[in-house]
């Protein structure tokens, strides 16, 4: 007769047999865990072949949402289009990869000046092409900064983030550093995102996902304000991925608008007073669209699946000896590189991104919500830098041979 006990809540009961008997030693070791999470040790089965440096790609894989503020003409309007698109990310952010890989896996960690370049193309030239420009600014501590470009619709959101984290309670709770500002050009308009705290539930039972928890804000140039608050399964609401988002204006307590439900599955966009619904989004249904990648013989070394080719090759297949073998070749390279810097007395630089004493932006909207920087935790303010993307794409110059006359000849 079979049993028709649940044993998902059992210790390890998500970790393969082959892996049991390293669940036990990881668990006591991430017990005391606390600082950066590249630092943490996880079993083989836990590894992810993707590196950090991808996850930049999550903000924008519903492009249309991406730009659709960019045609409102209502600052109030568009506003509540930056947050749904905002919110239209969190799923791809924080759930996708249970939904590929089963369950959250470590990331590679990308080293110092890894990029991860790709584009979402758009046949119907409705949308226009929205271009991801991502990279590793600093590994001690890790830090990716981004820039999602797209120049038809004149949107273009710039960041960089990283991760401090702790164990508590059966959970490893992670505070992102760093921010993102969302701008549109033809409105001279700045949205400056803050990041979502989140834990790691299901450790124990060696299915790890993610959970957000406290609250993330988006303050406009236009004097709006959109607050998240994130609740979970043992909250009030009792449903996974829940949160309650409400838009006011500057110096006026007027809730404009309410947005509430799941990320991960529906919300709801209801007007502030009368409750109406007046729009709604469906995650679970909503189609990403693929972004495209060069094929690796056409990227540049330094670019992320080029780099982790062969470790992702060996993580595929469950090679542990060759993911060892090629992951200590690039860490070994990178130990070589940043010795050489050091004696020349110089520092790496960065392709895409330059490392800025304050970014006038940041400072003028962060000041009227009290968000500082925190510098000091990302190894530096970054900002994309226009110049160097500008110098990097421009067109090989022609060098047409001078004429000679031929009296000189
Ligand atoms: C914590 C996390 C790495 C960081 C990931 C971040 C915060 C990165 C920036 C993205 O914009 C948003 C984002 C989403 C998910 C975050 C990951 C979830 C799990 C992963 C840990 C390092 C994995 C630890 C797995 C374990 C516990 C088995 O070792």
């Amino acid at each position: 007769m079979s049993s028709s006990k649940d044993n998902s809540k059992e210790e390890g009961a998500g970790v393969p047999p082959a892996a049991k008997s390293s669940w036990g030693p990881f668990l006591k070791s991430i017990a005391s865990f606390t600082g950066d999470l590249a630092s943490l040790t996880a079993p083989p089965f836990i590894l992810s072949s993707t590196s950090l440096t991808e996850y930049s790609s999550y903000w924008a894989e519903h492009p249309e949402l991406f730009v659709a503020p960019a045609q409102e003409k209502d600052a109030q309007k568009r506003a509540l289009l930056v947050l749904k698109w905002f919110l239209s990310t969190l799923k791809q952010q924080y759930s996708s990869r249970n939904e590929k890989l089963g369950s959250e896996k470590k990331p590679l960690n990308p080293f110092l000046g890894e990029l991860f370049l790709g584009t979402w193309k758009d046949e119907t030239d409705t949308i226009g092409e929205t271009k991801l420009i991502s990279e590793q600014v600093s590994h001690h501590p890790p830090v990716t900064a981004y820039a999602i470009i797209n120049e038809k619709h004149g949107v273009k959101l710039e960041g960089y983030n990283g991760q401090k984290a702790s164990f508590s309670r059966g959970a490893i709770n992670v505070k992102q550093v760093g921010h993102a500002v969302y701008h549109l050009k033809g409105f001279d308009e700045h949205y400056l995102i803050t990041l979502p705290s989140l834990h790691i539930e299901g450790i124990v039972y060696g299915s790890p996902y993610v959970e957000l928890n406290k609250s993330s804000t988006i303050t406009s140039s236009t004097g709006y304000v959109s607050t998240i608050d994130y609740s979970g399964k043992g909250w009030i609401s009792g449903k996974k991925n829940s949160f309650t988002a409400t838009m006011t204006k500057e110096g006026s307590k007027e809730v404009l608008y309410t947005v509430d439900g799941q990320w991960t599955d529906k919300f709801s966009v209801k007007e502030g007073k009368t409750k109406n619904e007046l729009d709604s989004y469906n995650a679970k249904i909503t189609k990403t669209t693929p972004l495209y990648v060069a094929p690796l013989d056409q990227q540049d070394p330094l670019e992320s699946r080029r780099a982790w080719a062969k470790v992702q090759e060996a993580i595929g297949k469950g090679d542990l000896e060759t993911t060892g073998a090629e992951k200590s070749k690039i860490e070994n390279e990178q130990r070589e590189l940043r010795k050489k810097e050091k004696e020349e007395n110089r520092e790496w630089e960065r392709r895409f991104f330059t490392r800025v004493d304050e970014n006038p932006i940041f400072t003028k909207l962060a000041e009227k919500r009290e968000i500082t920087a925190e510098a000091d935790k990302t190894n530096g303010i970054w900002v994309f830098d226009e110049a160097k993307y500008a110098k990097a794409h421009a067109p090989v110059e022609t060098v047409v041979p001078a004429v000679v006359p031929a009296a000189e000849l």
